[in-house]
């Protein structure tokens, strides 16, 4: 793993409706998440929070769509996309602190232009996969692999300039158990792989674990993790936005972090939906901490 990391924290909640998930990055931070890594011997540079432009209203519907927040979510991704692009410049990896899921867009724009075939590990409860089409709330934090994709409203779409971001056959979405009926139909669509809950309780997280780093492994040169907190179960995970029953468990999490940090696939990464103001004693926090840890190789220390 690339010793170098550059974190940065994106203290975005307009991509869904509930206010806490700004508070995300501060939350990580306070949970020890510099310390950890510096434990590791890693050269951490803390780029700080990248700054949000707030509407005045609550929700901001300033495209004529059902898109909440449109403008400022470009906004924030397009200086999401330019700083990770710098660091990657550097070649240092970059590590992004959410706020919520529609930051990704930002993330994926600056990291997939250094890559020809970019591979992406979404693990989360949902599929992101939404349009404003088939979108059932209009929140762009349930869009960012389908805007990935380059489907969906142009403006998220050509983020940072250019289309298409990553290709379905790079995908690999992990604890899947709250699709809607249209992210459904792209998936088969697209032939995107899943590894659904019903995978992991049946074979386990090693296997699945196993078959989704030989998958990528073998068609990729560069893998982007996407760690979405509401992929865990709510009963270990609490604060989180939108949370669904029969996640993956902390134990899981961790081997599949541990697993990541043995293939050494992973060229970036990042934490997102962690929102204080739902959890118990900075908890979820403490958990994507924990996860960060294994993820970057404490196992083998
Ligand atoms: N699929 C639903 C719910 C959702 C997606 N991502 C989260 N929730 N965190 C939607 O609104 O697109
Ligand atoms: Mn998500
Ligand atoms: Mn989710």
């Amino acid at each position: 793993m690339n010793k170098k990391i550059s974190m940065i924290g994106v203290p975005m909640d307009l991509g869904q409706n509930r206010r806490g998930v700004d508070m995300g990055p501060s939350a990580i931070r306070y949970a020890g998440a510099i310390e950890r890594l510096q434990e590791l011997n890693y050269d951490i540079h803390d780029l700080g929070d990248i700054s949000i432009n707030r509407p005045d209203q609550k929700i901001n519907y300033n495209d004529g769509t059902n898109l909440k927040n449109l403008q400022q979510v470009i906004e924030a991704n397009e200086e999401l996309a330019k700083m990770v692009d710098e660091e990657i410049n550097k070649s240092r990896f970059p590590l992004i602190l959410g706020g919520d899921h529609s930051i990704a867009i930002g993330s994926l724009a600056g990291i997939s232009k250094h890559y020809e075939n970019l591979g992406v590990i979404w693990y989360d409860a949902h599929g992101d996969l939404n349009t404003g089409e088939t979108s059932p709330s209009g929140n762009i934090h349930g869009m960012p692999l389908a805007v990935s994709l380059g489907i969906g409203h142009e403006k998220l779409t050509n983020t940072f300039g250019y289309g298409q971001k990553v290709k379905p056959e790079n995908i690999v979405i992990i604890g899947a158990r709250s699709l809607d009926p249209g992210e459904r139909e792209l998936i088969r669509e697209k032939g995107i792989k899943v590894f659904t809950m019903h995978e992991i309780d049946r074979n386990g997280m090693s296997y699945v674990m196993e078959q989704a780093i030989n998958y990528l492994q073998n068609r990729t040169d560069g893998v982007h993790l996407s760690l979405d907190l509401d992929g865990l179960d709510p009963t270990e995970a609490p604060g989180v936005g939108t949370p669904v029953l029969g996640g993956m468990t902390y134990r899981e999490s961790h081997l599949a972090m541990e697993m990541l940090a043995d293939s050494d696939i992973l060229t970036s990464a990042e934490f997102v939906e962690v929102n204080p103001i739902l959890d118990e004693k900075n908890k979820t926090a403490n958990m994507a901490v924990g996860l960060m840890g294994s993820l970057f190789g404490e196992k083998l220390k």
